[in-house]
This record gives C-alpha cells, structure tokens and sequence, in this order.
C-alpha cells in the first residue's frame, strides 16, 4: 500500500486494534493467563500501558475480573488461552453473570474453519457455543476492522440494564490481520454512556409511595444492586428520611454503617418475620431470603413488596410483587424522596421499640462469646480479634469465604463502608477468595483481609505466588479447623481413607506463603492473632496467618444446614 506521495502507508493489526479498543474505552486491567494464541497480547497490553496480571490459574483471574467489575462498574476483563484456559475463566464468567456483575471474558481460539469441521486443532473447542447458555451475551470477532465494534457491543452488553458476563471470541488469525493504521483507528468505538439511567416509571413511583403509606412495620432490604450502583449518598438519604429500620444483604454491608442505628441485622429474624411492607433495593427474593415466603417471612404470606430493580423480569420471580419499581437504583429512590417530601411519617414505635429491644438483646449475647479466651480458639474468638481490627481500618477490604468461617464473620465482622466486603456471592461459591483479594488490592490500593475457611482457601491457594509477585497489600487469615465445617468427622467404614471431609491435621499453610517471599504466622491465641494480623495491616506485606481453630467448634453447612440433604435409611 502506498499514499499518494507513494510512501508506505503506516498499518496496524489485531493485536493493536483490540489494545487500542480497550484503552480508548478506559479498560486499564487485564486478569488472565498467557498463552497460545494470546501471549503476545498480554506483552503488547502490558507494554501499551495496560495492567496486565498474570494468574496461576484462570479461575482466579475471572474471580478477580468479576470482582473488579463489582468495584467499579467497567467490565472486569480476563484474558485467557483457548479450550482448557477458557472453560477455566468460563465458571468465573458464570458466576459474574449470576451476581450481575459486568466482566468480559476474551478467550482466544482456533481457526473457524477447523474448529467447524472438527479437524482437531491445537486446544479445539467450539467456545462460543459453550460460552452462550452461560453468559449474558457471546461474540465473536473475524476481522480486524470489526474489532471496535465488538468491543462496543461487548462493554455495552455487560454494564447496561442488569449486569452481567460477556464472552469476546478472538480467533488467534484474527490478531494477525493487518490493515491501513488510520481506517483501524477510524473503526475504533468510544461507547457513550455505556449504562444509562433508567427512570421509573411516575405511576409506578405513586404505587410504590402509596404501599408504603399503607406499612405498620416497614423495612429496607439493601442487597448487592444497591452496592454496586454508586449510589451511597441516596440510598442513605432514602433510609434516614423514611426512618424504616434497613437489612443490608451480605455484600450491601457497609452502604449505610451496620452500626447505624437503623440496623435491624441484630434483630434479622424478627425483622423478617414480622414487618408487613418490605422494600427491595437491589436485592432479589431468591433462596438468601428463602424466596420471600415461609416460616422466616411468619408463614401469613401478608408481606408486601416494593421492588426495584433495573430488570423488569426478576418482578414476581418468586412471590407477587404489590409495587415494581422498575428502574436504576438512584433513579428510583431519588423519585420515591421527591415524592416522600420532607413531612414523611417515620415508622411507629410499636414497631421500632420491640425490634430495638431484640436488637440489644442479641447484641449482648454476642458481645460475651466474642470475648472468650477457650484454648483452642473458637470461631467467635478469633472473629471478635477480627472485627476489632476492621472497625480501626474502615478502608480496609475484607473477603470472606467458608461455611462457618463465611457465616459468622459475616454476622460479627461490621462495615463501615460500601463496597468493602466481597465474599462468595449468588452460589455460595468457594474459590473466589483469592481473585477478590487480588483485585480487590489491585483496584482499590488499600489494604486487604482475606478470613478464609481453610478449605475454602485451597480452591485458589496457589495464587499467594501472584499475591506475593506483585507484592499486593493482602493479609490472608486462615481458620484452620482441620477440614470441611469441622475436622472430627470419622470414616465410618472402618477403611484406612480419613473421612471425606477432613484435611491433613495441623497443616501450616503459613508455610506456602513463606515459599514465596511473604511473611507466615502460625497463631494459636487472640492475642497473637491480633499481632500477626495488626503487624500485617500496618506493613502491606503478603502475609498469611495460620489461626489454629477448635476443629469441633463448626456446624456442618454453617448456617445453611437446613438445605443439606440428609439420609435417614440406615443399611446397616
Ligand atoms: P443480594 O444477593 O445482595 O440480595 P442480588 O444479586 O440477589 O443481591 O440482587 C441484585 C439485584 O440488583 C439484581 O436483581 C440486579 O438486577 C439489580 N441491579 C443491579 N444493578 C442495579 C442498578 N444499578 N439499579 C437497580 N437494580 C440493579
Ligand atoms: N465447591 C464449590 C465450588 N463451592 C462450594 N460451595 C462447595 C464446593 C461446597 N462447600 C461449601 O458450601 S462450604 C465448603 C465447601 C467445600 C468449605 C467449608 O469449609 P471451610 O470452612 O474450611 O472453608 P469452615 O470454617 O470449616 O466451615
Ligand atoms: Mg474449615
């Protein structure tokens, strides 16, 4: 090719053009793993300016993409090889999308030819058709001219409406493809308000005012929509004007102090059960609210809903909805505060006063185990060190996975912040814990603590090594009981095999943390949890802490027992 002058006319390519995508589009964070056909990609990214971390294993990396784009509201990005590395990131992508949290996945692959004819390509898999049922949304790029493009549609289909996981398919020929430098940056896309507001509907907004005109018990439910909107200042403004008492859902802790209060946290079952109007805030009626009926909800069936949430059909998901607030979170609730005034009629005392009184009860009863000195430590022990070490650091970042080591730090451990604790999500899936920590580091800069099940911990365990590479500011506590809930079980087979659900006894995790670089504490009382992890905090260095825990202290599922199926036939 020449120009007129009839010099060489400058080209560009794949490779280029998809850095040069993701750049103009303020995409400053790659999570992935290297390899055939996207090695040069991450050199090239990293070398354009990009941060590009390279994990152990995808997995982590998506965990870690999912989670940036939790924290930010862009599409977390994760970059794998073809086949196996991307079925690696594919869980992560799900697990995104369950949680409505934007991320792209970018997976490269084999030629399309020879993935359709089935001829056994190098890492051969047909990845956009697997990626599809799982993902809000799929696409695959075949020229280099449409890269702009697709990365538009990509960004747009996962931050718009209901957030979710985007598959971007790269075909490794695709980064070769040269073209003229100046068409490629013409073909380039800046996506212009990639997530607009929604506005509610006003009928919708008078219908929601006038149920809750009609509450005696009110109550907020705050989930992790509300989080992930931004809208800290409206979402407080709307709790403190209606005077309603509020449950953060996990991840929504901190967006109003779980001190505040009109917290009903302490008070959770008797909040449920008894208040008559509940408000939804991007939060949904699935099974962590046992699908808004039952015994928790005082078995009536008389609670009425308001809901808002960006996705017209999460309404009546699981029980009717008396006022579909179908919008943004700051939309809606900015609507509802104009409408509310500055006269509204905060809750009665015949509601607040009793829900206060639980609320001191309970508090109390907790105040007393969390103080104990039991040799081994157990559970309540090492979280009251735990709490008191997150209540001096309100920036710090906490993950949290687990059965019990999940449950009771989130009960015990407040927030003070939003968007300061990440944990396992929708599915309750282990393995997220060093992704989030990751990223959690990596975007944030504050420090993190990551309370980890010692079970938990192994899903993604060989990532101390990233943690330790870069140097990230994260302090992993690991509740060592000895295995799965406890460490007691027993083969009942009499067989040699320990029973399935306990670990090598005593392990010093410490020790991998050691391997590489960082510093390990093995702790056995509260007194020196608090040095190890304080001593942590304060220096930035990675750093896993080794808590000896009661193995007879846990309960099997921790506090979701209850959907543990149990065989009552006994064989023998
Ligand atoms: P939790 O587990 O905390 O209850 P969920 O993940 O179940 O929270 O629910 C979050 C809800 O928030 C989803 O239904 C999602 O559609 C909704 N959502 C996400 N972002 C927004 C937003 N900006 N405005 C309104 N709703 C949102
Ligand atoms: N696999 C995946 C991906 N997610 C899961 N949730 C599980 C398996 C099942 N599971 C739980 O739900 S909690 C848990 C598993 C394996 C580990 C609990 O043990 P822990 O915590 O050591 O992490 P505690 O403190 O011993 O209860
Ligand atoms: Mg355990």
């Amino acid at each position: 090719m020449t120009d007129n002058e009839g010099t060489p006319d400058a080209l560009t390519d794949g490779f280029h053009l998809l850095i040069d995508a993701l750049k103009l589009n303020d995409l400053n964070t790659i999570y992935g793993v290297p390899g055939i056909p996207v090695t040069d990609l991450g050199r090239m990214a990293q070398d354009a300016g990009i941060r590009v971390l390279s994990f152990r294993h995808e997995q982590n990396a998506g965990n870690a993409a999912a989670i940036a784009g939790f924290l930010t509201k862009k599409p977390g990005i994760c970059l794998t090889v073809s086949a196996p590395g991307f079925l690696n990131g594919l869980t992560a992508l799900a697990h995104a999308t369950t949680n409505c949290w934007p991320m792209i996945l970018i997976s490269g692959s084999s030629e399309r030819e020879v993935v359709d004819l089935l001829q056994g390509d190098y890492e051969e898999m047909d990845q956009l058709a697997i990626a599809k049922p799982l993902c809000k949304a799929a696409y695959r790029i075949l020229h280099a001219e449409d890269i702009g493009i697709g990365v538009a549609r990509a960004i747009r289909s996962a931050v718009s409406g209901r957030p979710g996981g985007v598959y971007l398919d790269i075909p490794g020929a695709l980064l070769g493809q040269v073209m003229d430098e100046a068409e490629g940056a013409k073909s380039l896309v800046k996506v212009i308000d990639p997530a607009p507001a929604q506005i509610p509907a006003p009928s919708a907004v008078s219908r929601a005012i006038e149920v809750m005109k009609g509450a005696k018990k009110p109550l907020i439910i705050l989930g992790k929509g509300a989080a992930y909107a931004q809208a800290d200042e409206v979402v407080r403004e709307f709790v403190e004007t209606s005077g309603m008492p509020f449950l953060p859902m996990s991840m929504a802790k901190g967006l109003l102090p779980d001190n505040h209060q009109q917290s009903a946290a302490a008070a959770r079952s008797m909040a449920l059960k008894e208040s008559d109007v509940v408000i939804m805030v991007g939060a949904r009626l699935n099974w962590l609210l046992s699908h808004g009926k039952g015994k928790q909800w005082g078995d009536a069936h008389s609670t009425k809903f308001v809901q808002i949430d960006i996705e017209p059909r999460e309404m009546d998901s699981n029980v009717e909805i008396a006022a579909p607030l179908v919008g943004d979170v700051e939309s809606c609730l900015s609507a509802l505060l104009t409408e509310m005034g500055s006269s509204w009629e905060k809750p009665s005392e015949d509601w607040l006063g009793p829900l206060s009184v639980k609320k001191e009860s309970n508090l109390v009863k907790m105040a007393s185990k969390l103080l104990n000195n039991s040799n081994p430590m157990d559970y309540h022990a090492a979280l009251g060190v735990l709490r008191e070490i997150i209540a001096e650091r309100p920036d710090a970042m906490l993950v949290n996975e687990g059965a019990n080591t999940l449950d009771l730090a989130r009960s015990i451990i407040n927030m003070s912040k939003p968007r300061k604790r990440l944990d396992v999500g929708t599915w309750g899936v282990m393995g997220v814990g060093m992704g989030s920590a990751i990223a959690a580091a990596v975007e944030t800069g504050n420090p993190v603590l990551a309370i980890e099940g010692d079970s938990a911990f192994g899903f993604s365990g060989m990532e101390v090594e990233t943690i330790c590479r870069y140097n990230l500011p994260v302090c992993i506590v690991i509740f060592n009981n000895n295995g799965i809930y406890r460490g007691t079980d027993v083969n009942t087979s009499g067989g040699s095999d320990v029973a399935t659900t306990v670990f090598v006894k005593d392990a010093r995790y410490d020790q991998m943390m050691e391997a590489f670089g960082g510093a390990g504490a093995y702790v056995t009382s509260p007194d020196e949890l608090r040095r190890a992890v304080n001593e942590a905090m304060d220096s930035g260095r990675p750093t896993l802490v080794n808590a000896v825990i009661d193995e007879a202290a846990g309960s099997e599922s921790g506090n979701i027992g209850s959907l543990n199926p149990q065989s009552v036939v006994s064989k023998k």
